[in-house]
């Protein structure tokens, strides 16, 4: 017999599920055997885990019998559907969909900020959106150092955050231009939206649905998320927050212009900066006499949130702007996930079941 956590990955072959797996690969949590779910799209396709090769399989109540962790990443309506029948049947989830985010019982976690929040929780454990994730990141220290009052966000989101099938949309759009062929959008700038626009050679200045409030739902997310893990609360007003989200044709890496206020007039740039320096999971990438700063293509594939053009607000004593990069579908997704389980696993707030010899079940 072996010890060692059977995970279950949920949306496997997704552009965030298929980072989950690489991610599981390179963690420090001992695995005995993976399952890799999807819809029956992708039933009997092979993908592998550690070099061993693995079948996909639909994802259904029963295939979390067994499962001691679950990693999921396929849409708000499935982990709606197939998360609490994987709770029902011992399994911890940590869950990359909207779905369970504002509930008061799901912690909603970034290991660096609130990693203290996974005690409380009941089984499933929300990852946040992956423009909160990096604006949490590099906020953080920042708040703990000079304090924290106002923020005002205006995100520049990689097409890969609406998903594989909108990121192939994207190359096939730039390609068609250069051709001098018409663009064909279908999903920018979002699925099942009346309107389609392209996102080649164009910015769109819609991410998910817009809602009667005049806000879409993502900068509705970036608003109430922060608000929840920085305050415990989604509708605390002790930080005021403000976002505008817009989509730019760069295929991985969102970037983000940021402007605080730290409601400390005799907050300096050097604070910031040596808050930044210390910072877990943060690069401080700020060298304006030879022009280094974060940019997306250098973020892309790795785990860390890159913060530069950090300045000072000119009129408004202890504002400051700075410019934030990460890769959305790692640090804004797989690895903030894996992050969590590698947490959850380190302070036995998950346990391992006992499996049989050969691992695999
Ligand atoms: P994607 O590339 O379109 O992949 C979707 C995945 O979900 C695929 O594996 C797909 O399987 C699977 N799936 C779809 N319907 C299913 C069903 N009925 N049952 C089981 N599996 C199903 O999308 P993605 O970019 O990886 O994102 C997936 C989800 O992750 C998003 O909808 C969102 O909720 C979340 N997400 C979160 C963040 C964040 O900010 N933290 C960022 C991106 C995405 P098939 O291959 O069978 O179609
Ligand atoms: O568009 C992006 O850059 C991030 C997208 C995230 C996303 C996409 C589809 C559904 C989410 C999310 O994580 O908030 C969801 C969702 O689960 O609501």
């Amino acid at each position: 017999m072996g010890t060692g956590f059977v995970v279950a990955i949920l949306g496997a072959t997704g552009a965030v599920g298929t980072r989950l797996i690489q991610q599981l690969e390179q963690s420090t949590i001992p695995v005995s055997a993976v399952k890799l779910l999807a819809s029956e799209r992708s039933a009997g396709k092979i993908l592998t885990f550690k070099g061993q090769a693995m079948t996909v399989e639909v994802a259904r109540p029963e295939s979390f019998a067994g499962v001691d962790l679950v990693l999921a990443s396929a849409g708000g309506d499935v982990s709606k559907r197939l998360l609490p029948e994987a709770v029902k049947r011992g399994a911890v989830c940590v869950d990359n969909t909207s779905a369970f985010r504002m509930n008061p019982d799901v912690p909603l976690v970034v290991p660096e900020v609130n990693e203290s929040a996974l005690a409380q929780h009941h089984g499933i454990i929300a990852n946040p959106n992956c423009s909160t994730i990096q604006m949490m990141v590099a906020l953080a220290p920042i708040r703990q150092a000079v304090g924290l009052r106002q923020i005002i966000v205006s995100t520049y989101q990689a097409a890969s955050g609406a998903g594989q099938s909108a990121l192939q949309e994207l190359y096939r759009e730039a390609q068609d231009f250069l051709d001098g062929k018409p663009m064909q959008a279908a999903i920018f700038p979002t699925k099942g939206e009346q309107k389609h626009y392209p996102l080649a050679f164009n910015l769109l200045p819609q991410i998910d649905v817009l809602e009667d409030n005049l806000y879409s739902h993502e900068e509705w997310k970036m608003i109430h998320e922060t608000k929840k893990i920085m305050l415990g609360d989604m509708d605390a007003s002790e930080i005021k927050v403000t976002a505008t989200c817009v989509r730019v044709p760069v295929p991985i890496s969102h970037g983000e212009s940021i402007w605080i206020d730290t409601g400390n007039p005799d907050a300096t740039v050097a604070q910031v900066r040596q808050s930044l320096t210390t910072a877990p999971g943060v690069v401080l990438q700020d060298d304006p006499s030879h022009q280094v700063y974060p940019q997306p293509v250098n973020a892309t594939g790795t785990r860390e949130t890159y913060v530069g053009r950090v300045r000072p607000d000119l009129e408004n004593p202890g504002a400051f702007n700075l410019w934030v990069v990460s890769d959305n579908l790692l640090k804004g997704a797989a690895w903030n996930t894996v992050q969590i389980a590698q947490c959850l696993v380190a302070d036995g707030l998950v346990h391992a079941g006992v499996v049989s010899k050969g691992g695999v079940r």
